[in-house]
């Protein structure tokens, strides 16, 4: 209870902050965009883990709030980025709740209204199970979002329960597939097997792909030799704050 106190005031105390984790074109490794991810850092204690922040903000029916400052603050440093001739498209996460309220879409207009920013440089994330859980609202948001030219991502492709059928139907662009078939994808059969039919299925479907978690070399030999056009992960970089992700896509180009 403590700990969700003291969430409803992160903002207003300044305790919130955006890390950013490059994705990179395998064919030659430029960085072409960024996901933003939550940290929370409360005043004289360790910091909390989204994880375990997220699903309290769920809980506290205050995921909205989050999502508010993530899109104000992520679109804002992306239209700097932009104006400096760096051309990364910012992703940013969205949770079933963002997709089950009226104002959403108003809000990512706001948002991009607010600082200037090409609609066709944010990209949502939204997992499977997100989607189906809310398929009706979904697919109108994520709809209206496409319209306005904003990219739609599925995130953690794989792990939840999805319908192929609904994939097709639903305003996505991109695929990301989620780490736990990239980790292990270079020394097991499986797993690259699973790696490559989605593959298959998201160039089969006209979808960008983006392969999660890839931590060394071998596996991103392997994707790129399956045709995966993009990916995340520490071999490239972790999540880094803003200053640090201009040093990093500065010392790649
Ligand atoms: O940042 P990390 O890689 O530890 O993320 C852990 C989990 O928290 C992931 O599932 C990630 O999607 C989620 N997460 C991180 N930042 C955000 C955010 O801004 N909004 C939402 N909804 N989830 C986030
Ligand atoms: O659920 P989502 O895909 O949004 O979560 C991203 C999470 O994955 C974040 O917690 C991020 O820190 C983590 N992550 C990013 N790259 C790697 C990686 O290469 N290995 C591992 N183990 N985790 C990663
Ligand atoms: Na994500
Ligand atoms: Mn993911």
């Amino acid at each position: 209870l403590e700990l969700a106190e003291r969430l409803r005031e992160a903002r207003e105390r300044d305790e919130l902050q955006l890390h950013y984790q490059p994705k990179v074109r395998l064919a030659d490794g430029a960085v072409v965009g960024v996901e933003a991810l939550l940290r929370w850092h409360p005043q004289g204690r360790d910091p909390v883990p989204p994880d375990v922040f997220v699903p309290l903000a769920e809980e506290m029916g205050m995921v909205h709030e989050l999502t508010r400052w993530v899109l104000m603050r992520g679109v804002r440093e992306a239209a700097a980025w932009h104006r400096d001739g760096l051309a990364l498209d910012l992703a940013v996460n969205l949770s079933v709740q963002d997709l089950a309220r009226p104002d959403l879409v108003d809000e990512v207009v706001g948002a991009l209204t607010a600082w200037d920013c090409d609609p066709a440089r944010l990209t949502v994330e939204v997992t499977e199970t997100a989607m189906m859980h809310e398929r009706e609202r979904a697919e109108d948001a994520l709809g209206r979002l496409r319209a306005l030219g904003v990219k739609v991502a599925v995130d953690d492709f794989g792990t939840g329960y999805s319908s192929l059928q609904y994939l097709r139907r639903l305003p996505v662009t991109e695929l990301k597939i989620d780490r736990s078939f990239v980790a292990a994808m270079a020394a097991d059969a499986g797993d690259r097997a699973i790696v490559e039919a989605v593959l298959g299925l998201a160039h089969g479907l006209g979808l960008g792909v983006v392969a999660e978690g890839v931590e060394d070399e071998a596996t991103r030999e392997a994707l790129h030799r399956l045709g995966c056009d993009t990916a995340q992960g520490w071999l490239f970089s972790r999540p880094l704050p803003e200053a640090a992700l201009r040093r990093f896509v500065a010392g790649a180009a």
